[in-house]
């Protein structure tokens, strides 16, 4: 049967606009978007096919509305969000929770009707005067097993735009499902805005995720993590979706490894938000095909991956020339590139850690910025914020992948699990099985927060799997989807624990940033059964030699005897308390904690007990037995 489209949704469309809407035959979509015209008052509805003229459409109005300006090489832009709107707020993010039900303590979360009534309470004609765009994009590749349709309507066109770069276009992809597309949507308005055409109510900013509509509702933000549908609020959605369907939806980054031979090898890495996702998928000479969101299936035993999304919303902080080349390339040469929140002096970007000195003055992100500028408690300003960001295709890298959209994703060989852990972990080592790695690096990963969440930076606090902030499920059911999953798989990933971010004796980083270049080197030899390791209590550890070799190799250096002692030596105090840790918060906060977890937590306590009686406190990797 033909499906209908309100009147109420009509008297705002064009003829061309109907005529597209029509012809995506699904009764849900047409009713959640004259729901959202509706509600939003709108004075346009304007419908997004997948064609150039409508792609093209979007960046042009971005730029005549002012919300993007244009900068002066060819294709970039700046755009500006609020002071009090520069990262992720997880205290206005809430699982809206149906009576009856109940998600984890852990998790921020409000009674549906309750949240549902102030959310919509807010948007109320929020778009009055405005055009409302509708987008159809898909996350993972098309024509696959891995795409979800999505659908946005937001009166934000940096927030449209931003789909553009970011993901696969999913217009046809809904006319090829027609009235069978199980969509996620997205209600989105940036509400009241101020002179310079950035949210100005930060205190009415909400993100209620209502998954049991697979809705999600955003409002008086304009924060891509906090209003770009397809991004962490999809996340949440596809989390409880993989877990009906019996696959994952990780926060990881996705890159081919090269080896020897021209051998490739598929790596995932799971990193809290700033935490060397982006960094360790775009090592110089491998190649990259995703930094943030990865779906991983089980297929005739085979682990295969994908990338949610086609682009890189990127933090641009320490982006240099140096360190890396392939993002510097696209972000100084003609092509698409959205900037936002950098310093913009003369129609050129700045941020921190460019590699040359910023203009002393310019608009920022708390307006005409000055050299010296104080805050309201007195602290300097810096000329643009640490959670500033750049938005690029993938397709504009170098070294993109050329895997990228292959509908039957790739064949994944080894996940790693890392955050900012200053004191216990060492900087690469490998599990002794997909469960004991799951749970001794995933389930019990530990960092501090960083500038991509509002709120204090430096924070210790567990982050399960890097992943806790988006997990609407219980935690418990999430860890075990993760044991479960190894379960249907020939031969699992491998699964390996990296530590950045490991702190020596006075407080400095025992690594330097090309670094990991080396752990994932190791892995990828580890894959192909050509490097040893020493058995420690917390893992499997490289071997001084194979370093020592990969070091001249990949970054031309000599490491030493005291690198490898300063950087691997076993802190077995620390790496008890750090269980400690652990282990109470998986009894207090994941009130369905599968017993693998204390059973693993357990067997490791004992190794590093048996080690502290043998050796004590500090053990040499020199004096760990190679295997
Ligand atoms: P999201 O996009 O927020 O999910 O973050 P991400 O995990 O992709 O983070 P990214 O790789 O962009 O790294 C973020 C921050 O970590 C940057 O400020 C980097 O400078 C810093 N960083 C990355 N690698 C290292 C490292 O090896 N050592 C140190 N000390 N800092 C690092
Ligand atoms: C993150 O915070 O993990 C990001 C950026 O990747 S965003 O989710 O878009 O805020
Ligand atoms: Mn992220």
């Amino acid at each position: 049967m033909q499906s209908k489209i309100a009147d109420s949704l009509k008297a705002k469309l064009d003829p061309a606009g109907y005529a597209s809407l029509l012809a995506l035959n699904n009764q849900r979509l047409f009713d959640f978007i004259a729901d959202a015209a509706e509600l939003c008052e709108p004075a346009v509805v304007w419908i997004s096919t997948d064609a150039e003229k409508d792609v093209d459409q979007t960046r042009k109005m971005a730029l005549e509305l002012g919300e993007e300006k244009p900068l002066n090489i060819p294709g970039h832009t700046i755009h500006f969000d609020g002071p009090n709107d520069q990262g992720r707020d997880r205290e206005v993010t809430k699982y809206l929770v149906p009576e009856g039900q109940t998600l984890s303590d852990a998790l921020n979360q409000a009674p549906r009707q309750e949240g549902l009534d102030e959310i919509r309470g807010l948007l109320k004609g929020s778009m009055r005067g405005r055009t409302m765009a509708v987008r159809f994009m898909t996350l993972g590749p098309n024509n696959s097993d891995f795409s979800i349709p999505c659908v946005e309507c937001t009166d934000s066109f940096y927030v449209s735009h931003s789909l553009n770069l970011l993901y696969r276009l999913g217009y046809e992809e809904f006319k090829r499902m027609g009235d069978k597309a199980q969509f996620f949507a997205t209600m989105h308005s940036s509400g009241k805005l101020d002179g310079r055409r950035v949210s100005a109510e930060d205190e009415k900013k909400r993100i209620y995720i209502d998954y049991s509509t697979d809705t999600v509702y955003s409002v008086n933000t304009q924060y891509g993590g906090n209003t770009i549908g397809l991004k962490k609020l999809a996340l949440r959605l596809t989390i409880r979706k993989a877990d009906r369907e019996g696959w994952l939806a990780e926060h990881m980054f996705l890159a081919g490894i090269h080896g020897k031979g021209g051998r490739k090898t598929y790596l995932a890495g799971a990193f809290p938000s700033a935490c060397g996702k982006t960094s360790t998928a775009m090592l110089p000479g491998e190649t990259i095909l995703g930094d943030d969101i990865a779906y991983f299936r089980a297929v005739d035993g085979k682990c295969m991956a994908a990338n949610a999304e086609s682009g890189i919303f990127g933090i641009i902080q320490n982006v240099n020339a140096k360190d890396d080349p392939a993002i510097w390339d696209v972000l100084t040469k003609p092509g698409e590139v959205i900037f936002s929140n950098v310093l913009v002096k003369d129609s050129k970007p700045y941020w921190l850690g460019m590699g040359m000195e910023p203009a002393a003055d310019g608009e920022n992100f708390v307006g005409q910025w000055h050299k010296g500028m104080k805050d309201a408690k007195g602290a300097e300003i810096p000329c643009a914020h640490k959670n500033a960001r750049y938005s690029v295709t993938l397709s504009a890298l170098k070294n993109c992948d050329p895997e990228l959209n292959n509908p039957a994703g790739v064949p994944l060989a080894g996940i790693m699990y890392g955050g900012r852990d200053a004191k216990a972990y060492v900087p690469v080592q490998q599990s002794f099985d997909w469960v004991h790695g799951i749970v001794a690096y995933g389930a019990a990963l530990e960092t501090e927060t960083t500038f991509a969440t509002l709120g204090k930076e430096g924070v210790p606090e567990i982050n399960l799997m890097s992943i806790q902030d988006f997990v609407a499920i219980s935690l418990g059911k999430y860890v075990k989807n993760n044991i479960d999953f190894g379960g249907k798989l020939k031969n699992p990933p491998l699964v390996f624990g990296v530590n950045y971010f490991l702190r020596d004796s006075n407080g400095k980083f025992t690594n330097g940033m090309r670094d990991k270049h080396i752990w994932v080197k190791w892995m990828e030899r580890r894959i192909h059964g050509e490097a040893g390791c020493r058995v420690a209590p917390t893992g499997m550890i490289p071997c001084f030699e194979d370093l020592q070799a990969l070091f001249k190799e990949v970054l031309g250096k000599d490491y030493t005897r005291e690198d490898y002692i300063t950087q691997f030596t076993i802190r077995v105090n620390e790496n008890l308390a750090k269980l400690d840790r652990v282990e109470s918060f998986h009894r207090q906060n994941v009130q369905d904690a599968p017993a693998a977890v204390f059973e693993v937590l357990d067997a490791q306590r004992s190794r590093l007990k048996a080690l502290l009686a043998d050796k004590g406190d500090q053990v040499s990797p020199f004096d760990l037995p190679k295997k």
